[in-house]
């Protein structure tokens, strides 16, 4: 097993990060996969400031490891949870749907680290300059939110216009898909539909299950009409947006039919009318397990895949 320079920034074994899911990554999944040997991160989503808080307290007796909070920038709530995690010291934090800029400069004074999510180059040059610690750079293969760059061409391009780690995200739940991100010039990957089936993963079984039985095509973007493009599993939800796409409904239309469908598909398993968030590679997910077996399994065949690749490229 190996470790990349990711790891000495972070405090972490392994390369990988979990990511920061809404209503899925509570405190319970995050301590689990920091435990193992990755970082672990709290979503804070649409959630208040002191129900952060609390998760932040849970994490904290649950792990002596370094662990983060994912901010979505566009929660109403986004300023009690900035206060919530620098009163709490966060070690990490990752930032999603828009930008962190007016909040960088506080959370560097207290060490913090600060990643954000970057869905093109020109976002992640800005965040450089403003002084970031990393980019994490999501394809659209990714589940919930999403920009329009596919993992492997955004990756490498970022990798080239900036100085700072990039971290990939989107597409990838296994060792090769690690490998495949070094490859592009990663130092590390995020991963987020392979741990919503971790046993430890508090979300829904009906919700893992829809995860497990999904294929290759099994995922579609809903509301590109709204600036919020969202990636959730095929579903009868799916089909109302699809709908609603075909008869050029509003932007309100689209709000109505969406709110409160994440947390119907997480919390209360509707897995038919709830809101699935799920990236495209949900067709190699395949069975729900600990979080430690997900991570040691992806370092396992991370180190199978590069020796299979030195074999297959072996010079004649
Ligand atoms: O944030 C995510 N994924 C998410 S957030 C979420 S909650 C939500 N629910 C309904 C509607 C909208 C959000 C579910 N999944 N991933 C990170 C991500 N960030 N993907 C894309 C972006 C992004 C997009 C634009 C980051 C920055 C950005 O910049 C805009 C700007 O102001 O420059």
């Amino acid at each position: 097993m190996f470790k990349t320079p990711l790891c000495d920034v972070l405090g972490i074994k392994y390369p990988i990060l979990q990511g920061g899911m809404a209503w899925v990554a509570t405190a319970e999944l995050a301590a689990a996969v920091s435990n193992a040997g990755g970082l672990g991160i709290i979503g804070a989503g649409n959630a208040p400031g002191d129900y952060v808080r609390k998760e932040i307290k849970k994490v904290k007796e649950l792990t002596d490891k370094p662990f983060g909070v994912n901010i979505m920038l566009l929660s109403p709530f986004v300023d009690e949870v900035i206060e919530a995690v620098y009163e709490e010291r966060v070690p990490v934090i990752t930032t999603g749907a828009g930008n962190p800029g007016k909040y960088i400069a506080r959370f560097k004074e207290i060490g913090t680290k600060i990643i954000p999510v970057v869905p093109a180059v020109a976002l992640a040059k800005k965040m450089e300059q403003e002084g970031v610690d990393a980019v994490i750079a999501e394809g659209t293969e990714s589940g919930g939110h999403v920009g329009e760059l596919t993992t492997m061409a955004l990756v490498p391009q970022v990798v080239d216009a900036v100085n700072i780690p990039v971290i990939a995200a989107g597409g990838m739940a296994d060792g090769r898909g690690l490998i495949s991100a070094l490859a592009l010039g990663a130092v590390g990957v995020q991963m987020g539909t392979v741990f919503v089936c971790a046993s430890e993963c508090t979300a829904h079984e009906n919700y893992k299950l829809a995860i497990i039985k999904a294929g290759d095509r099994g995922t579609a973007v809903t509301g590109r009409v709204t600036g919020h493009p969202v990636r959730i599993l095929k579903n009868k939800l799916a089909r109302e947006f699809e709908k609603l796409e075909k008869a050029n409904a509003g932007a309100e239309e689209y709000e109505k039919l969406g709110v409160g469908r994440l947390k119907a598909a997480v919390v209360d398993g509707d897995a038919d009318y709830g809101s699935v968030m799920a990236g495209q590679i949900s067709g190699l997910v395949k069975e729900i397990k600990p979080a430690k077996d997900i991570i040691e399994n992806i370092m396992k065949e991370a180190d199978i895949t590069l020796e299979a690749v030195r074999v297959l490229a072996k010079e004649e």
